[in-house]
């Protein structure tokens, strides 16, 4: 039976449009990846333990009261508020789990108030190492005296009605100047030099059996992170122009195998950087770090804070250490010296660092965040692993 010819006319219209459809989406999706350098996310690829030599706590002496054990010199560090207790037992649970009681490292908690009898007695309870409760001295933590006070509430002001969270919380910014350039010169922390900081409400999820500080010190590296992310470009208008002025004075500063590209990236997200003046805003996401305080002890770092100190952008804008952490990496460090812990499950809400390994439970392999859909752009990996790579 012959098929009418307005008929066949309208069904060759519509498979002209099925295919056209098909050819736009083909050429839609291969257009990310090829930037993007992610293809796959790692975290998808079965992950296993790091290559080489690794510590482990039945082939060595990791007994908490130990005086010759195979520890180094490092220790796990909070900066915690009384008040945010009931959040920091499940997170110190969640690291003792997975980690700690296998090696027994101290833990030493920071705040700029006493802990009360409380905190003390509940957080000891869950741990088997050594605990030490630390004052922050009043010197590291007040707003210095160049800051001026009017102008830190004005800027506040202006900020918190562009929607920056914490803007007019003091407290906020002098947590951010201690985390960027404080912390290691606490009494409490000068013997040592390996740190692993953790915040509370944050979880772990994965069964890590080999010690992550000799891990860290065999290998040379200064730095390691799970999570890689944007900013709020708002936070940070003048710390890129700041850098650079602190770079032009200090040419030789800067490493020879440095991470400029990740930091000045205009590809990802090309209104971020132009709004931060030429900074990418991708940074090491800082509630999870390991490092080698010896890198921000070092000549380098400490002349780049105390120039951005004397700059007033912890106050008068919102810095973070997140980025002035990852600014000052991203320039003198050797790239090959900071490694992505893929193996660490990690979450700090919203985001996730979820391996595809047999040692994890409680987490999505790959999954990156836990909310709206508008969180997924927040992702720095791409670009880190094209510029940097996946080490
Ligand atoms: N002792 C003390 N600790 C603080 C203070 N402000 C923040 N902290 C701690 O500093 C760390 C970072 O603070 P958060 O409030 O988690 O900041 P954030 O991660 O940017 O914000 P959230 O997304 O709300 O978690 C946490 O470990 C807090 O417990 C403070 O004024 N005093
Ligand atoms: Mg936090």
């Amino acid at each position: 039976m012959a098929i009418a010819r307005p008929i066949r006319m309208l069904s060759t219209a519509c498979v002209v449009i099925v295919i056209f459809l098909v050819l736009q989406m083909k050429r839609g999706s291969s257009v990310e990846p090829s930037y993007n350098g992610m293809t796959t996310d790692p975290l998808k690829e079965l992950t296993g333990e790091p290559e080489g030599y690794l510590w482990r706590a039945d082939e060595h002496d990791y007994d908490p009261d130990s005086t010759s054990s195979a520890r180094t010199n490092a220790a796990i560090i909070s900066l915690v508020r009384n008040e945010e207790l009931d959040e920091l037992i499940p997170t110190i649970r969640d690291l003792e789990r997975t980690w700690n009681s296998k090696f027994n490292y101290p833990w030493i908690f920071f705040n700029d108030k006493p802990f009360t009898a409380e905190f003390k007695k509940r957080t000891q309870a869950e741990i088997k190492a050594k605990v030490q409760y630390e004052l922050v001295p009043q010197e590291h933590w007040d707003v210095p005296e160049w800051i001026d006070i009017k102008h830190f509430k004005q800027s506040a002001s202006v900020l918190k009605d562009k929607g920056l969270q914490y803007a007019d919380k003091i407290s906020y910014h002098q947590m951010c100047r201690w985390n960027s350039g404080m912390f290691y010169k606490h009494p409490a922390l000068e013997k040592y030099r390996y740190y692993w900081r953790v915040e509370p409400k944050v979880q772990f999820f994965c069964d890590v059996d080999y010690d992550v500080f000799r891990f860290m010190e065999d290998r040379n590296y200064v730095y390691g992170f799970t999570i890689n992310l944007f900013d709020a470009p708002e936070s940070i208008p003048n710390l890129w122009p700041t850098t650079q002025e602190f770079l032009a004075a200090n040419p030789s500063y800067l490493s020879d195998n440095n991470m400029m590209n990740w930091l000045t990236d205009d590809q990802l997200r090309p209104d971020h950087t132009q709004e931060a003046n030429g900074y990418s805003t991708c940074h090491f996401w800082s509630n999870f770090e390991i490092g080698d305080m010896n890198f921000f002890r070092g000549e380098k770092y400490s002349a780049y804070f105390d120039y951005l100190d004397h700059a007033g952008g912890f106050f008068y804008e919102r810095w973070g250490d997140a980025p002035v952490h990852s600014i000052g990496l991203g320039l003198f460090a050797d790239a090959s010296q900071v490694h992505w812990f893929r193996d660490i499950g990690y979450r700090h809400i919203p985001y996730f660092n979820c391996p595809n390994s047999p040692k994890c439970s409680a987490c999505t392999p790959g999954k990156f965040y836990d909310g709206e859909p508008f969180l997924a752009k927040e992702d720095c990996r791409p670009s880190y692993f094209k510029h940097v790579g996946t080490h």
